[in-house]
């Protein structure tokens, strides 16, 4: 069987995936993940015109933000899982459906169908799912509208797949707003419609940005309601003797209550990836059993997995397949999924019990001994970088700061990302680098100094902190009383799957230009795309570290 999948960075051959994943999804999830996105357009559909006529669907709300959060690369590679999610999907078009006609009845109006495509009833068997996947393959449309119109509609799913990421991670700690569900289904139901008109799509792609940008609010105010302000914090990125948990993935809420459940147990905590940011959150920081950083990025995770000598928590993504060394002491929960591992699934009320991580720390060796101390520096978000602005702002009048580099983004195995760490290596002395994502771990170990008490390297967090960062840039510019555009501040952006597609939009719906992006273009920009996005944008590939910071300097 064929599949086709060119969604993130690392896609074969820069063109798509079509015989397995290079992630490791295999042909049958991928076909499955397809008919999921069509059964989801199906309810949101139904769910946009029937919120037009006043009568709102909560079911369908968290089905479609689930939905697409689940197809995100590296989080759900079960097709058991996924079958699951399209069967709640059938149903919850069903009731939708019905809650739709009846606002139609008492408006007056003729209600509508979904088209074949987003009506699919799904076989009562995972094979017959999966053919009826195969059926509805993105390799379809691209053959029935050509690279650049199947292009567009990807890329708007895929900014939506990224924003749903972030509506879920906010929802569990109490943020939503109506109308970001609103615009969910709104656009998947512009979607379900098969657009090819090019401005319109455009249009559509850039709203997802502007609303993706409310999305990483609520975020924001999640995580900092809940936690408090990250504020600057040494962390230890070398391991203590004893039993230990590592939690990997974005889910800060998780790992809440895996301290809380571990409190006093006597077995450390450690954060990976993405979760390194975790350890300057006040109301994470606390615990002192949550004792540092262990790793790097999440291409790292089968040989640090595998040395770490304890249990692994996966909130997330990136998930990669599991070696049998640690499989048996690896937990998903949330979104993330792998066939065979131990899955966490949460309580009617949202509660997740940890016991069996628990159980597979204790049975697991721990870390014999303390290594030597080594520590770095984060927690430099918006509310910590603002409260130095008067500083910063000196420095910069005072000819001390010359540039501002954001170097964010997501990492990944190619061998082109090292010119992220030549890039950061090679930034003047006299210039500030914010970074976030996990694309940092390249260079957020070595040392840059300060300028003047300014560290030279600030770490705003994760990906989703992009909020965080453009905060601070929109602050600069008001201080300086000019547009973000004006400042002397670069962005080098490296992308690899759909949230940092989401951020991308949202910085092009702010009309952010001359951004750098890279280690290659996505597949899925068709050729006249791109030529409008670096017309309009001035969006540019990036080249050679020197090359690039000679231009971005104006040297
Ligand atoms: Fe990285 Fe993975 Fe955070 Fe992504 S761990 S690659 S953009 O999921 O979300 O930065
Ligand atoms: Fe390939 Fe990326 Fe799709 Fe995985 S998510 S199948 S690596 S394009």
């Amino acid at each position: 069987m064929n599949m086709f999948c060119y969604q993130c960075e690392q896609t074969a051959r820069g063109t798509g995936c079509t015989a397995h994943g290079v992630c490791g999804k295999d042909p049958e999830t991928a076909a499955l993940q397809d008919l999921l996105l069509h059964v989801a357009e199906g309810v949101s559909l139904y769910a946009h015109r029937a919120r037009q006529l006043g009568a709102g669907h909560r079911a369908a709300d968290l089905f479609v933000v689930e939905a697409l959060f689940a197809t995100v690369t590296n989080v759900d590679f079960d097709p058991e899982r996924v079958a699951a999610l399209i069967r709640q999907g059938a149903t919850v078009r069903g009731d939708v459906r019905r809650v739709y006609e009846d606002a139609c009845r008492r408006a007056g109006r003729q209600p509508v169908s979904a088209a074949a495509e987003a009506a699919i009833e799904p076989a009562a068997d995972l094979d017959g799912m999966i053919r009826q996947g195969e059926a509805v393959t993105i390799q379809r449309r691209i053959d029935g509208l050509g690279n650049d119109v199947a292009g567009l509609q990807e890329l708007i799913t895929y900014g939506l797949k990224g924003m749903a990421a972030y509506v879920d991670h906010a929802r569990v700690l109490g943020q939503e707003d109506d109308a970001v569900y609103a615009f969910l289904h709104e656009a998947m139901d512009f979607l379900a419609g098969n657009p090819a008109d090019v401005d319109a799509l455009v249009a559509m792609a850039l709203k997802v940005g502007e609303v993706n940008l409310r999305a990483m609010e609520l975020l924001d105010a999640a995580n900092t309601g809940a936690y408090g302000h990250p504020e600057p914090t040494q962390v230890r990125v070398t391991p203590v003797a004893g039993k230990c948990i590592l939690v990997s993935g974005h889910d800060l809420r998780d790992l809440d209550m895996l301290l809380e459940q571990t409190a006093g147990t006597g077995i450390n905590v450690y954060t990976h990836g993405e979760m390194l940011p975790c350890l300057a959150y006040p109301g994470l920081k606390k615990h002192p059993h949550l004792v540092g950083n262990y790793g790097g990025a999440w291409q790292d995770q089968r040989r640090e997995f595998d040395e770490f000598p304890g249990a692994i928590l996966m909130t997330t993504n990136c998930i990669q397949k599991p070696k049998d060394s640690y499989k048996a002491r690896i937990f998903t929960t949330g979104l993330v999924a792998w066939p065979g591992v131990d899955h966490i699934a949460a309580g009617a009320d949202g509660r997740k019990d940890f016991t069996p991580v628990i159980e597979a720390a204790r049975a697991a060796e721990g870390f014999p001994r303390d290594a030597e101390e080594k520590t770095i520096t984060i927690g430099f978000a918006r509310n910590a970088v603002m409260s130095v602005a008067g500083k910063v702002i000196d420095a910069v009048k005072a000819g001390q700061i010359r540039h501002f580099f954001l170097i964010g983004g997501c990492d990944g195995a190619k061998p082109g990302r090292n010119y992220y760490t030549e890039l950061a290596q090679q930034v003047p002395a006299d210039c500030v680098i914010l970074t976030l994502a996990c694309g940092k771990y390249r260079f957020n170990k070595l040392d840059f100094g300060d300028i003047g008490g300014i560290p030279r390297l600030l770490d705003c967090g994760q990906c989703n902190d992009a909020y965080s960062a453009i905060q601070i840039a929109v602050a600069l510019a008001g201080a300086f009383g000019c547009g973000v555009n004006e400042l002397p501040l670069s962005l080098v952006l490296s992308w690899y799957e759909q949230k940092a597609v989401c951020i991308l939009l949202t910085l092009l719906h702010l009309g952010i230009r001359n951004m750098r992006l890279g280690p290659s273009l996505p597949a899925f920009v068709g050729p006249n795309v791109l030529q409008v996005l670096v017309k309009q944008f001035q969006l540019t590939p990036i080249g050679t570290p020197e090359a690039d910071l000679k231009a971005m300097l104006g040297d």
